[in-house]
């Protein structure tokens, strides 16, 4: 879902609703050729749903198979916005395409005849030590068709993606930019009318002809742009047009970039005042309904919260919509989640990630909101392995998006040897719960600028990516003892006071938004079977520390 129309031309609708569903435990389905002949026993479950929210199916995390009869004519694809996490799509019997990454939208095309389909998905929800999340993350494993399903019915053309690259000269506010568009025929060659515009001016207006798919890049130049800026969200529309199809997106014009220890938004010094947020809720999983998604929004808001990291996964398109709208930066990042140095070493996880953190960037390239690529968190960045999988994601990223920074978020802030890989530096550390107590954050601060002039990254930006306390809803103390609001209210007072003071740290992630639910293997450590670092618990209702930091964003906003 998003929070506009993409299409006006394209004849679009949704397939989410209703589907029969079936679990395979022994992994027989293919065999038994369940594409073609679906098993009676199924039940109906929602789509997008997480299959997990329904009773006895909480620790599900298998293979099991969706079914779903629609009508179409002729040219159509069927795009799945997130499905966790390979998934084999068939159409009327026939294999049509698999796709692997729970986080990431796929589509597969065919063509059919006017009448009924029938769409039969497996989805393999598995997790392992080379899958990415690999078995074990610290959030609950859903599973299922997690995002909405579109059937799109074309004509003779078909606007696949439009990317809008640009250079912005804050002062001049003026931008060159590239608008690269691919287009491709249902039957070449065709010969087509295609006009693009931004915001109603036209900047391409020509007749082409498309055989196979034709890449476009229409270059030009705009004077006068209103920026897109923390708090003050101007967007663009661009609009794609052939005679039978569009594609439309919203733009916003900013620069992000490094200038010696600060990070620099349309030239002026910005201090993150962020949260990490899952995307979750304890009955819907990752399926979150689009209410939830702009009530989030508002607590945000309110929270006086400049950025979001969306930890550990890319969202939903229609969170980082809101995003894009209400002016708030946006960190955006693949579930390569804790990976110990052996599995990095493993080509099947690189080429997963890489491909991963590919789809990311193509699929979320437009939105003027997101301003970093997270690559990992809390993987083996110590080690040789660390270092030489960090250095090809670096590159990878940097050739397909030079125009954001990249970064990492370690756990290893004392080891680490992969700094010098990327634009800024950003530590997570859990000192005053883990270990150690509140005192001590600031000999850390201390030591761990040491380390980096060591490592020849002092010149650095730095940012707290994660820090916290459990704090469980409603549980008060006159002791101020962990587990208690008061503590985690205490904590954020000491712990903001030291990093939002500190001239070389660009800012903070705090850990976290709201209470999660947590796997089996973590449950020691998560009282309710929940991570309950949330300065909101998992139904949005605010603790004590919620204001203290409400109060503390504001107070530094206003500086
Ligand atoms: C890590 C991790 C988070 C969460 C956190 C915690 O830093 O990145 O996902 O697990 O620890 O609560 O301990």
């Amino acid at each position: 879902m998003r929070l506009f129309d993409e299409h006006i031309k394209r004849k679009t609708r949704l397939l989410d609703g209703m589907w029969d569903f079936v679990t395979d435990e022994k992994e027989v389905g293919i065999k038994e050729e369940w594409f073609k002949n679906f098993p009676e026993n199924s039940m109906q479950v929602n789509v997008p749903g997480c299959i997990n929210n329904r009773l006895g199916f909480i620790e599900f995390q298998k293979t099991c198979w969706y079914k779903k009869d629609f009508y179409a004519e002729g040219h159509i694809s069927i795009k799945f916005e997130s499905v966790s996490e390979y998934a084999r799509v068939y159409l009327d019997g026939e294999f049509l395409g698999d796709h692997y990454g729970s986080f990431s939208a796929f589509e597969v095309k065919a063509f059919v005849d006017y009448g009924k389909h029938t769409l039969v998905v497996m989805v393999d929800s598995s997790s392992s030590e080379d899958t990415i999340p690999l078995w074990g993350v610290d959030w609950h494993h859903y599973c299922g068709i997690m995002r909405s399903v579109e059937l799109a019915e074309y004509k003779t053309t078909v606007i696949e993606s439009m990317r809008f690259e640009y250079d912005l000269d804050v002062t001049a506010k003026s931008v060159k930019y590239n608008a690269v568009v691919k287009i491709s025929a249902t039957n070449n060659p065709v010969k087509t009318n295609c006009r693009i515009d931004i915001d109603g001016q036209v900047i391409f207006d020509e007749d082409i002809e498309i055989n196979g798919e034709k890449e476009l890049c229409v270059k030009g130049e705009l004077s006068d742009v209103r920026l897109w800026d923390v708090g003050a969200p101007e967007l663009y529309t661009v609009t794609v047009q052939t005679e039978d199809d569009d594609l439309i997106d919203r733009i916003g014009f900013r620069k992000i970039e490094i200038d010696g220890k600060k990070i620099l938004l349309n030239n002026k010094r910005v201090k993150f005042l962020g949260v990490n947020r899952h995307e979750e809720h304890p009955e819907w999983g990752f399926a979150v309904a689009p209410a939830l998604n702009t009530k989030d929004m508002d607590i945000l808001r309110d929270m006086n919260v400049n950025t979001v990291r969306g930890s550990h996964y890319p969202n939903s398109k229609m969170f980082v919509d809101l995003c894009d709208a209400n002016g708030i930066m946006f960190w955006s990042e693949i579930p390569m989640w804790g990976f110990p140095k052996e599995a990095l070493a493993r080509p099947l996880v690189l080429e997963r990630g890489l491909k991963m953190h590919t789809e990311m960037i193509e699929q979320y390239y437009n939105h003027p909101s997101i301003i970093i690529w997270g690559m990992h968190n809390e993987v083996a960045t110590d080690s040789e392995e660390g270092y030489e999988l960090t250095k090809k994601f670096v590159k990878h990223s940097k050739a397909l998006d030079s125009s954001r920074l990249v970064t990492y978020a370690t756990n290893r802030p004392l080891e680490d040897n992969c700094y010098d890989l990327v634009d800024f530096i950003s530590v997570n550390r859990y000192i005053g719960w883990y270990d150690s107590e509140l005192e001590d954050w600031a000999d850390f601060v201390v030591d761990m600028k040491k380390y980096f002039e060591s490592k020849g990254v002092g010149d650095k930006p730095v940012v707290m990516s994660e820090f916290g306390v459990a704090a469980i809803f409603g549980q008060k103390n006159f002791e101020c003892l962990r587990w208690s609001e008061d503590y985690q209210a205490k904590f954020y007072e000491h712990t903001l006071d030291l990093f939002l003071n500190d001239d070389d740290l660009s800012g903070v992630y705090l850990w976290q938004f709201c209470d999660i639910r947590s796997s089996a293997v973590w449950q020691l450590n998560r009282a309710r079977s929940f991570n309950n670092k949330g300065l909101l618990n998992e139904y949005r209702q605010p603790k004590l520390a919620y204001y203290k930091v409400k109060e503390i964003f504001a107070n530094e906003g206003n500086n």
